[in-house]
């Protein structure tokens, strides 16, 4: 499939997403959407892709949903967002949750709404310093979607997810950072070499162990600490069966770098 809304390319174990309309801070589209999810599918089949980055072309992230896509005077029927939630936003951030790969977000500049979220629900996000993160939705009358209401609560707590969705105010990435939202907030300027540099790192690692760590990590904001600890048996079960933890024993052993394979 050609792309028009997204670049897509895959190069040393990393898939790389770029959101590309700059013109309107790469706001998603119907059309945004169903690239996106046919990059996932690319992903899901190509068993040489170990790491995925999500950044945005220009100078911001993404503004979250086009504003200008529908016509919302003239509809003639009430616009029913839901359905758009459920075809697009909903399937887009399980896409990325449900992903048995470690996803990057590179924040480049403002993340907006959906676009914040996209950002928050991958598994590690870094900004440039000149990012914000803006729960946007209040100041059109919307509700945080895309796993926002979700995603915040877990990352900096009830009362910092409150006050980012009921004011909509921008949040900086340096405080995005201290208040543990964020992996990391870089200077403008390096924040590319550092996300290729642990792209590249991550998509030579151990794959599998990494997808499992993301699985049980995920799954401990619902869990127990009964089920967890059953899961973490279950899920260490698989890791002692990978190639890779062999590896990983024999080159300690040998006093050498490893060669995961992501097997
Ligand atoms: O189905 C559904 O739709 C439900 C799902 C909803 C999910 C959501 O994400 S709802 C939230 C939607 N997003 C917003 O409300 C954010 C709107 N944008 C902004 O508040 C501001 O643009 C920013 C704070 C993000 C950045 O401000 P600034 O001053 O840096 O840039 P700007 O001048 O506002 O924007 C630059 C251009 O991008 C401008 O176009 P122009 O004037 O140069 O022709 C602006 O209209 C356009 N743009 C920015 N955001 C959007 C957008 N166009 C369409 N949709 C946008 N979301």
């Amino acid at each position: 499939m050609s792309y028009e809304t997204i670049l897509y390319e895959v190069a040393d174990g990393v898939a790389t997403i770029t959101l590309n309309r700059p013109d309107v801070l790469n706001a998603f589209t119907g059309q945004m959407h169903a690239e996106l999810r046919n990059a996932f599918k690319a992903i899901r089949g190509d068993e040489s892709i170990r790491c995925v980055m999500i950044t945005g072309a220009g100078r911001a992230f993404c503004a979250g949903a086009d504003l200008a896509d529908r016509d919302l005077a003239g509809a003639g029927m009430p616009l029913d967002l839901g359905h758009t939630l459920e075809r697009d936003y909903n399937r887009l951030i399980k896409a990325i949750r449900n992903l048995e790969l470690p996803v990057i977000a590179a924040v480049n500049g403002v993340a907006a709404g959906a676009g914040a979220n996209l950002a928050l629900n991958c598994d590690i996000v870094l900004a440039a310093r000149s990012a914000t993160f803006i729960q946007a939705f209040v100041k059109i009358g919307l509700v945080p979607d895309a796993g926002g209401t979700y995603i915040l609560p877990r990352l900096v707590g009830h009362a910092r997810a409150m006050g980012l969705a009921m004011t909509g105010d921008a949040l900086p990435a340096d405080t995005a950072e201290q208040w543990g939202m964020i992996w990391k907030s870089t200077d403008d300027e390096s924040l590319m070499d550092e996300v290729n540099a642990l792209a590249r790192s991550l998509a030579a690692g151990p794959t599998r162990s990494i997808s499992l760590i993301k699985r049980a990590i995920n799954a401990s904001s619902t869990n127990t600490l009964d089920r967890q600890l059953d899961l973490e048996r279950d899920l260490q079960r698989l890791a002692g069966r990978t190639e890779d933890f062999m590896e990983g024993v024999r080159a300690f052993l040998e006093k050498r770098a490893p060669n995961f394979r992501g097997r």
